[in-house]
């Protein structure tokens, strides 16, 4: 078997790459995993956890596998800062996957009357959560037309036995398949894989046209094909060294209410009718590793979503404007671009195509290369400086977005803005900084003119 969940899991607990605790104390799948977490972030820590023992349940679980980009880097086997050339690589020149005939995934198999979602430590992380949810879990499902297989990641709130809620986000590619298969009257196959090393989680998430092959984005990223198998009950192939699949249908038309569920945008989405899916058949590994996602606005949903999403607008952007020069996610829904301007009208170029790359971006702004968009202070100060709102900002009206925004339209109708916040026309004719020659600033020294220095650290605020 080739790199899969638990070689990385392995190769974490060897190097502690970000952290990696293993903790004995029985916790309870409502609310304390989530609370760990956050107390954890709260102290700045992302470590992966293992927990041994979960209350009613025999199996471990281990969470915030992704949370730390040096993390997934390491799985990646580069270093952190060639993470999003590796993710670019990967989108450029994927490898197809290979099939295979026997699987540890299908160690073991449950179908039928026997399979119980409930012996799944599917989590509940907020007061207002409506249910037990599975996070990572990677949905797979064939489009009708052209049999090529789509990958994305979906909440699935626990049913029952044999019930999942879907929730598919709009104008993303599970629910244009989905749709196909209701204007036929048909049910959309579909698996679900959980316990998935990151070159998966981060292949799966790759954003792009239709036909984007993420399976192959998955093979770009280890360097190597992915291998699948056929599933026991559906006609899909999924991730051979996966932990647990669940195999089942959508049927068509069929809706039920789903939520609330706290998202990672902060806020708690209301209850909605949202398709199901029945699961027939459940298969596993000897002793499988339940691996979660903590719901809600933590590290590593942000870590995770935000490395595919940046290598995709910095490629789409690239191409209509080969000045870019970085991309950052400030914040859901927003995008920084900095990019080194030549000619005027170029930031608009770059905020069109950045519009264009992804239909979650709400607002997105461009500065100069001159800023460092790590530093949101100096993105504010770029703002202040060089922005005329009436000049450098524009609106689209009533376009598409997330629904996820609290702010929009129940459907994810929101208005989007973009802003060019470079200097006009351009840095080198705008205002000059001010800033003390550099032959004088290498020729003093501190400890000439002060006594004690360096000085007791002060606060950076006042
Ligand atoms: C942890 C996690 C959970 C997610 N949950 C959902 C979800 O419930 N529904 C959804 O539409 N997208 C969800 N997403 C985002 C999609 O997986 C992502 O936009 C994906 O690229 C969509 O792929 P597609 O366009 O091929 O369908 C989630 C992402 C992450 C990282
Ligand atoms: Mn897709």
């Amino acid at each position: 078997m080739g790199e899969d969940f638990r070689s990385f899991l392995k190769d974490m607990e060897e190097t502690k790459e970000g952290g990696f605790i293993r903790i004995n104390k029985e916790v309870d799948t409502q609310y304390e995993v989530s609370a760990i977490v956050t107390k954890l972030e709260q102290a700045r820590q992302v470590p992966l956890l293992w927990f041994e023992k979960v209350k009613g349940h025999t199996l471990p679980v281990v969470v915030n596998c992704y949370a730390d980009r040096g993390r997934v880097a390491r799985a990646l086997r580069v270093s952190k800062r060639a993470l999003n050339q590796r993710v670019d690589q990967a989108y450029q020149y994927p490898i197809p996957p290979v099939e295979v005939s026997r699987a540890p995934v299908q160690e073991v198999v449950i179908q039928g009357t026997e399979v119980d979602l409930q012996k799944l430590p599917a989590m509940m992380y907020h007061n207002t959560d409506g249910g037990f949810y599975i996070t990572a879990g990677i949905v797979l499902a064939k489009d009708p037309d052209t049999g090529d297989c789509n990958l994305s990641y979906n909440r699935l709130m626990v049913k029952g036995k044999n019930r999942l809620g879907i929730f598919m986000t709009v104008g993303k590619h599970l629910n244009a398949i989905y749709g196909k298969m209701e204007e036929r009257g048909e049910p959309l196959e579909v698996a679900v894989s959980i316990g998935n090393h990151p070159a998966s989680a981060i292949g799966a998430l790759a954003i792009g046209p239709y036909h984007e092959n993420e399976i192959g984005i998955i093979g770009g990223l280890k360097g190597s094909p992915l291998e699948i198998v056929r599933c026991k009950t559906v006609d899909l192939l999924v991730p051979a060294g996966a932990e647990i699949i669940l195999e089942g249908e959508i049927a068509p038309y069929v809706r039920e209410e789903e939520g609330p569920f706290g998202e990672f945008t902060g806020y708690a989405i209301r209850s909605a009718k949202n398709p199901v899916m029945r699961v027939k058949a459940i298969t596993h590994r000897h002793n499988p590793i339940y691996q979660d996602i903590c719901g809600g606005q933590h590290r590593e949903h942000l870590t995770m979503a935000t490395i595919p999403m940046e290598a995709n607008y910095f490629r789409v952007i690239k191409g209509a404007v080969p000045e870019v020069e970085a991309v950052r996610m400030a914040a859901p829904f927003t995008l920084i671009i900095s990019m080194r301007k030549k000619y005027e009208g170029q930031a608009r170029s770059a905020l069109l195509a950045a519009f264009s790359a992804d239909l979650y971006l709400k607002h997105a702004i461009v500065v100069d290369h001159d800023i460092d968009i790590a530093d949101l202070q100096r993105v504010f100060w770029a703002l202040a400086t060089r922005v005329q709102a009436s000049r450098d900002l524009f609106i689209i009206p009533r376009a598409r977005g997330s629904s996820l925004d609290p702010s929009a339209e129940p459907l994810g109708v929101m208005d989007k803005m973009g802003i060019d916040a470079t200097a006009k026309p351009s840095l080198e004719r705008f205002s000059p900084l001010n800033t003390v020659p550099q032959e004088v600033m290498d020729r003093i020294k501190l400890e000439d003119y002060i006594k004690n220095f360096p000085l007791p650290s002060q606060g950076t605020r006042d």
